[in-house]
Parts: structure tokens; sequence; C-alpha cells
């Protein structure tokens, strides 16, 4: 009766093991700017090329410090509208249903503070951010969430960081997040282009420009629907090999 029990307990630990294993383990990656992707490495590429400054950076005025930066790292650029150097951004990939990206924002220090992007996700407009710097607030809010999105399907996605148009602005990237269901297998797909989305900060909500004349589709994938299936299916299994453990220590 005690082995019966032991069993019993064993195929019990088994089915919920299974079941955690199945239903996912939903886990955040980190991309630095620096040391990029925590698991494959890759960093952003950030253009155009050298004109992405580190802390290290001895020319530059605006001196966030990099200890209360993620890795203690960073990457800044200044904009300027009518400069040789056009549109400044950075591009990577990350495969995951949501997608977050934090900079080192500046408020009460001298110089252009301004900070301004667009994101786009697979090519589609996917949103803005904004912040007007407060002269009153401390001069650096650190690892400040600038941008999120998600509900994506969990394919590979293509993201663009640019900061264009009229305003002298202020760009420093620290890191993303992206989120993933690290049960479901690599996916094989790229992603659709992202329609527009609310996005921003409570402190600096923008609408999105209504200017694009490439209107984004909604994005639907039929990934999705392939990788829910997968795990419903990884799923079904579990349980039933949980089940037959279960039943077969109830014989024993
Ligand atoms: C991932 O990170 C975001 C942003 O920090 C957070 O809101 C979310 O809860 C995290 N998700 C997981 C699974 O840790
Ligand atoms: C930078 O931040 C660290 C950690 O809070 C602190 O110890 C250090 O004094 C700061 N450096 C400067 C120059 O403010
Ligand atoms: C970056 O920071 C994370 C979280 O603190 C840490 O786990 C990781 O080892 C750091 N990576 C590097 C290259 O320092
Ligand atoms: C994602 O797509 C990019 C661009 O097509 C490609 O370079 C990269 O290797 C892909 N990554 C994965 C994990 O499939
Ligand atoms: C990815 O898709 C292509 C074309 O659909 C296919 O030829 C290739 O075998 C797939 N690779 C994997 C790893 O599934
Ligand atoms: C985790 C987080 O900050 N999520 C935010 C993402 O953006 C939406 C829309 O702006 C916010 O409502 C969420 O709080």
């Amino acid at each position: 009766m005690a082995q019966g029990f032991k069993t019993l307990a064993f195929a019990l630990f088994v089915l919920f093991q299974h079941l955690h294993t199945s239903l996912g383990a939903i886990v955040n990656r980190t991309i630095d700017d620096t040391f990029g992707d925590e698991v494959t490495g890759v960093p952003p590429v950030f253009l155009p090329p050298g004109m992405w400054n580190p802390p290290e950076c001895g020319h530059c005025d605006i001196r966030p410090n990099a200890s209360l930066s993620f890795n203690e790292t960073y990457l800044e650029t200044t904009y300027l509208p009518d400069g040789p150097v056009g549109p400044v951004g950075f591009t990577f990939n990350f495969e995951g249903t949501a997608l977050y990206l934090f900079f080192i924002l500046v408020n009460g220090v001298d110089g252009i503070t301004y900070t301004e992007f667009d994101v786009k996700i697979n090519g589609g407009d996917a949103g803005k951010f904004v912040h007007t710097p407060d002269p009153t607030a401390p001069g650096f809010a650190y690892q400040q969430l600038t941008y999120n999105i998600t509900g994506l399907p969990q394919v590979n996605h293509s993201v663009e960081v640019i900061t264009q148009g009229q305003l002298r602005a202020y760009v420093n990237f620290d890191y993303a997040i992206y989120t993933l269901d690290d049960a479901l297998p690599p996916s094989n797909t790229s992603g659709t282009p992202i329609g527009p989305r609310p996005t921003g900060t409570p402190s600096s909500p923008i609408p999105n420009p209504s200017s694009s004349n490439t209107p984004a589709p909604p994005a639907p994938s039929t990934t999705r629907g392939s990788s829910a299936l997968i795990s419903q299916n990884i799923l079904a299994s579990s349980v039933i090999g949980g089940l037959a453990a279960f039943i077969a220590a109830i014989l024993a």
C-alpha cells in the first residue's frame, strides 16, 4: 500500500511536470544595446554606422551614469533634421509575442533632450514615442519603458526604430525585452506588417500620425494558429501521458 502511494505520488509528480513543461515557459529575454540578445548574442544594428556613442564618449555633452543603465551600457546619438547624417536608428529581429523598449530619457539638463522615435515592425507603422523634457524633473530617467506591444504571433519579427522628422532629438537606447513561449519550436516564418496601435508612456502618449500612405493591414498569421495547435498537441499528449502514469499507479 505504501508502495502504491509512492507510485501514485510519483505519477502525480510526472503529470504536473508534464503539464508545466507543455503549458510552456512564458519567458522574457533581453536584447542589450551592446551585448545583444541574451541567447544568440546578436546585437542591434545601429545606423548610420559610427554615429552612436557609448558611455565613454569623449565629445558628448549629455552624460548619463552608465552604472544605472542595463548592463552598464547604452548607445546614444543626436538627430539633427538639417544635418548631413539624416535619420538615425537601429534594427533587430526577435521571435516572440511581445516587445518592450527601454530608453534613457533626459529632463533638466542643458542641450537637446527631446526624444522621439517611430517603430516599424515587419515594415508596418507600429507606433511612435515622444518625450518632451520636463526641466523641473531630475536630469536623467533610466530604464524607461518607452514602447510596448503585445499579442503578436510568435514568428520572426523585424524591428526598426527610427528618429526622423522636423525636431532635433536625443536618442539613447538601453535595451529591449521580448516575450516568448519557449515550449514552441523555432518559427520558420517572417511576421507580416504590424499596423498602427496605441502606444507610449502615460506621460507622453501621442497618436500615430495618419500621414502614412502605405496602409498596414492588421496582421493575421497562419503560423500562430499552427503554433497554438502544436502547443495543444503537446499538452494533450502530456495529459494523456500523465493520466496513463496515474492509472498505472492506481493499478499497481
Ligand atoms: C516581461 O517584461 C515585461 C516588461 O518588463 C513585463 O511587463 C512582463 O510581465 C514580463 N513577462 C514575464 C513573463 O516575465
Ligand atoms: C553612478 O551611479 C552609481 C550607482 O548608483 C553611483 O555609485 C555613482 O556615484 C554614480 N556616478 C556619478 C558620477 O554620479
Ligand atoms: C546583463 O545583465 C543581466 C541582468 O542583470 C545579466 O544576467 C547578464 O549577465 C548581463 N550581461 C552581460 C554581458 O554583462
Ligand atoms: C529572421 O529573419 C531575418 C531576416 O529575414 C533573418 O536574418 C534571421 O536569420 C531570421 N531569424 C530566425 C531565428 O529565423
Ligand atoms: C523553412 O521553410 C522553408 C520554406 O517554406 C523550408 O524549405 C525549410 O525546410 C523550413 N525550415 C525549417 C527548419 O523548418
Ligand atoms: C507592461 C506595460 O507597461 N504595458 C503597457 C503597454 O502599453 C499599453 C498601452 O499604452 C499600456 O496600457 C500597458 O500598461
